[in-house]
């Protein structure tokens, strides 16, 4: 952001109205990313709040309800990040999850 606060002397002496100039340079938003869990019948309930606490930070609650979203609708958001960040978690669940020998999936999707 550069800002210009300019208030200058006019030819007739005077005090000229002030100008204000506003340029932006680069503050684009980055653009954020879901990273979802799916169903599957396998990876027990527990297993899946505990990731939800784990790797995005719930609380059990929170966990616990969001678990039985993906439970009764297949899929559920855990979260909104940018890109580099949802790329991290899905990789961190779906290794979890693995050596874990669960069938969990996780991947994200542009908002
Ligand atoms: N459907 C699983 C079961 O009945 C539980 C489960 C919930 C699995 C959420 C995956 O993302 C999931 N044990």
């Amino acid at each position: 952001m550069n800002m210009a606060d300019d208030t200058r002397q006019g030819d007739d002496g005077g005090v000229s109205t002030g100008i204000i100039t506003r340029t932006r340079t680069k503050t684009k938003k980055p653009s954020l990313y879901k990273v979802l869990l799916l169903n599957d019948d396998y990876t027990p309930m527990e297993f899946v709040v505990h990731v939800l606490e784990r790797f995005f930070n719930k609380g059990r609650e929170d966990a616990a309800r969001i678990m039985m979203h993906v439970h009764q609708h297949g899929v559920g958001l855990c979260g909104l990040y940018t890109y580099e960040v949802a790329e991290t978690k899905v990789t961190q669940v779906m290794d979890y999850a693995r050596q874990n020998q669960h069938p969990l999936q996780c991947t994200m999707e542009k908002e």
